[in-house]
Parts: structure tokens; C-alpha cells; sequence
């Protein structure tokens, strides 16, 4: 039988940083330098707080960690675009998202070190604390933004997921 291709696959990148650090002027997106400023502050805090709670993880003063690194940029940017009352729920790995949205770092070491005073919030934001079931924090997400729509005050519901939330198990057929 001839050799034939019956699938192929075609991914694209769009790169506006190059490796020297170069941004590409037309490809820039339109935010002012202060905000940009800001993500990248966060980005950095993000790597900065994910090597100390390893540290700590690993010297036995932390239970358990689930590093961030990789997903500072999805983590930091989508919560600056939200009002205080809008909700969301991150994943165990998106504690970014809630230094976006003011937690002190102090209070999320307390977290995983099991302190349940680690999930305290800024005043009159409504997010949720970290969803360590995978895959079961979608269905509150769409709860919540249901009602918000009951509500009728506008407002949105973020919620993130991994490639591994997604996918089936491979044990379900018997
Ligand atoms: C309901 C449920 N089933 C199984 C697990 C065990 N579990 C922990 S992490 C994980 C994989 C999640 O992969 P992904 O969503 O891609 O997130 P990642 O940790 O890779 O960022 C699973 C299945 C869980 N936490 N919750």
C-alpha cells in the first residue's frame, strides 16, 4: 500500500519578544508602560516567591507546592483586566493569579504550610481558594457566573485548567 498522510498537524507561534529581548513595534500590543511595568513586576514576584516556597518545601517547612514557573504571563495578566467583584477560581498551581489580585505572599506561604488564616483575601474581592480537585471547580465557575447574570450587575467568572483536567483517564474501560 502507497505510503499516504491522513492527519497532519499544524502549530503557530506569534512572538513579539525575540531571544535578545527585541519586541517587535507592530506586533506590540497597546498598554501603557505602567501597566506593562506592573505585569512584569508580578511575573518576577511569581518566579521569586515559586524558588523560596521550593526551598521551603523541600527543607520540610512547607507540605506540598505546586511550582507556578511557566505560567507567570497567564497567571498575572487576566486578573489585571478584572473589577474586585468579579470571581476567580485558580487551579492548586495559580497562586499568581491572586498575587495579581493583592494577596500578600506571607498569607499564601501560610496556606501551604496549612494555615487556614492563608486564604484570606483582600477586602471586597470575591475570589475562591484554590481548587486542588481537578476538574471540579468548572461547574462552581459556571454557577457563579450564572449568578452574576441573575444578579444583572454584569461582571465575569475566570476560572484555568490544565491539558490534564481535560483528559480522560485511561482506566475507564474494563
Ligand atoms: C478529581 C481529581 N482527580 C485526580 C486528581 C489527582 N491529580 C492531581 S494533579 C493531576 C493532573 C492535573 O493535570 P493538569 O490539569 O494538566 O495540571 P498540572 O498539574 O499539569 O498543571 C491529577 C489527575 C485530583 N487532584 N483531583
Amino acid at each position: 500500500m502507497a505510503l499516504r498522510t491522513i492527519a497532519s498537524l499544524d502549530v503557530k507561534r506569534l512572538e513579539i519578544l525575540d531571544v535578545n529581548g527585541v519586541a517587535d513595534k507592530a506586533l506590540m500590543p497597546k498598554v501603557s508602560d505602567k501597566l506593562l511595568l506592573e505585569m512584569y513586576r508580578l511575573m518576577y514576584q511569581i518566579r521569586a516567591f515559586d524558588e523560596r516556597a521550593i526551598l521551603l518545601q523541600r527543607s520540610g517547612r512547607l507540605g506540598t507546592y505546586p511550582m507556578i514557573t511557566g505560567q507567570e504571563a497567564t497567571q498575572c495578566v487576566p486578573p489585571l483586566a478584572l473589577k474586585p467583584t468579579d470571581w476567580v477560581v485558580p487551579t492548586y498551581r495559580g497562586g499568581g493569579v491572586y498575587f495579581a489580585r493583592g494577596m500578600q505572599m506571607r498569607d499564601a506561604l501560610l496556606y501551604w504550610a496549612g494555615d487556614d488564616r492563608g486564604t484570606r483575601f483582600p477586602e471586597g474581592n470575591r475570589d475562591m481558594i484554590f481548587s486542588i480537585p481537578v476538574g471540579t471547580h468548572l461547574t462552581q465557575v459556571a454557577g457563579l457566573a450564572w449568578g452574576q447574570k441573575f444578579e444583572g450587575k454584569g461582571g465575569v467568572a475566570v476560572t484555568y485548567c490544565g491539558d490534564g483536567t481535560s483528559s480522560k483517564g485511561t482506566c475507564t474501560r474494563r
